[in-house]
């Protein structure tokens, strides 16, 4: 059997763990290390397709939970799957839902079987198990899918995490055991076990010993400090196998991306740059911007002199205040056009530098405009 995803290893960096690659998938081909922007209920908010595509978008992230609940699976499947209904066809990546449950769901309760918890909408009984939710991917029909994970605290007890670690390998197992697309859908493993080196170990071994197509890192980004996660991400991605590619999940600040990538990180996910942009914050090579501020009344700059993106090509900071301060709609499309052509264009450059062995110093380069102490 030909499995739906592949990835292949073009060049690894002399000076760090970073790796340049491609992730082929049924819907096309995309460089990697890559940012994917989050389209939680099958629209990257404000962002029509073509203008992802314009910005260099290769995959985009939908989410089970949502679609689940609201239209259901089974009226995306009705329509032929989520690539035609939201008229995206390039990769599409489901997340599995159960890190939505513990952060949306009220009255949750964990068990064996799976997550019990209340539809928030209507306060229905709803459960998901590892089972469920692979029957909602595989309707769903996206290139990549998730399996039923839990995302336990960061700061639990070494007790606490070895159950959930163990329980997310029974989990996984289990959603592999119930695939029906194994030739068109590409099912990821989610590696957890919070800071605990063993853990770690533990749960990339159970993983790895299934086989699945690619490997995510879960239970990050979730509230410890940014030195943890690079800690973790220090010894975790050595255990993975390199011919497969990894996903660290709900990170999309600028420097965790690069320092993700110099730890050997290929795929990237957050709503950051989306929700920023709806509330006026611009991702800049400086920082940072809040166009809402005074500063910017008089302003007739684009949001970040070295972007090209449509944003910065043809509107000032004083008209993206104004449409702000006006609650215009417009305002909230141009900052998030801005925002996910950042951090697109920082993974291009990411990728250059791995090219010419000059990540560190790209790293360095970042770091400084952007006013962050360089460890
Ligand atoms: N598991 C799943 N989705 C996630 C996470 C996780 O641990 C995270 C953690 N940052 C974000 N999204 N299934
Ligand atoms: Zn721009």
């Amino acid at each position: 059997m030909e499995p739906a995803i592949k990835y292949r290893l073009i060049k690894k960096d002399k000076h760090t763990g970073a790796r340049l690659g491609e992730l082929i998938t049924p819907h096309g081909t995309f460089p990697t290390p890559m940012f994917m922007p989050v389209g939680t209920n099958a629209t990257v908010k404000s962002m029509a397709p073509e203008e992802l595509d314009e910005m260099g978008a290769g995959v985009i992230l939908a989410n089970t939970y949502h679609m689940w609940l609201q239209p259901g699976e089974s009226l995306v499947k009705e329509a032929g799957g989520l690539h035609k209904f939201m008229n995206w066809d390039k990769g599409i990546l489901t997340d599995s839902g159960g890190f939505q449950v513990f952060s949306l769901a009220e009255n949750r309760k964990l068990t064996e079987e799976g997550v019990h918890f209340r539809n928030p909408a209507n306060g229905d009984k709803m459960f998901l198990s590892p089972e469920k939710a692979i029957q909602i991917e595989n309707d769903l029909g996206p290139d990549i899918m998730m399996s039923l994970d839990e995302c336990p605290p960061y700061f639990e007890t070494y007790d606490y995490i070895k159950n959930s670690v163990e329980r997310t390998s029974r989990w996984a197992e289990r959603g592999l055991r119930a695939h029906q697309n194994p030739e068109t859908q590409g099912l990821f493993g989610i590696v957890q076990g919070a800071g605990f080196e063993d853990l770690r170990k533990q749960s990339v071994q159970d993983l790895t010993s299934l086989d699945f197509p690619g490997y995510s890192i879960g239970g990050l980004s979730v509230g410890e400090p940014k030195e943890e996660m690079n800690r973790v991400l220090e010894f975790t991605t050595p255990m993975l196998p390199e011919d497969k590619p990894r996903y660290l999940m709900g990170v999309g600040s600028a420097d965790s991306l690069i320092d993700g990538v110099i730890r050997g990180v290929d795929m990237f996910d957050c709503v950051l740059p989306t929700r920023i942009a709806r509330k006026g914050t611009l991702m800049t090579s400086h920082g940072r911007l809040v166009v809402k501020n005074a500063a910017y009344a008089h302003d007739f700059s684009p949001v970040d002199d070295n972007c090209n993106c449509y944003t910065c090509r043809n509107y000032t900071r004083a008209y993206l205040r104004h449409l702000f301060k006006a609650d215009e709609i417009f305002g909230m499309r141009l900052a998030s056009y801005h925002n996910l052509y950042f951090l697109l264009n920082l993974m291009k450059r990411v990728r250059e530098a791995i090219m010419n062995d000059q990540l560190l110093e790209l790293r360095e380069e970042v770091f400084e405009s952007y006013g962050y102490n360089l460890p």
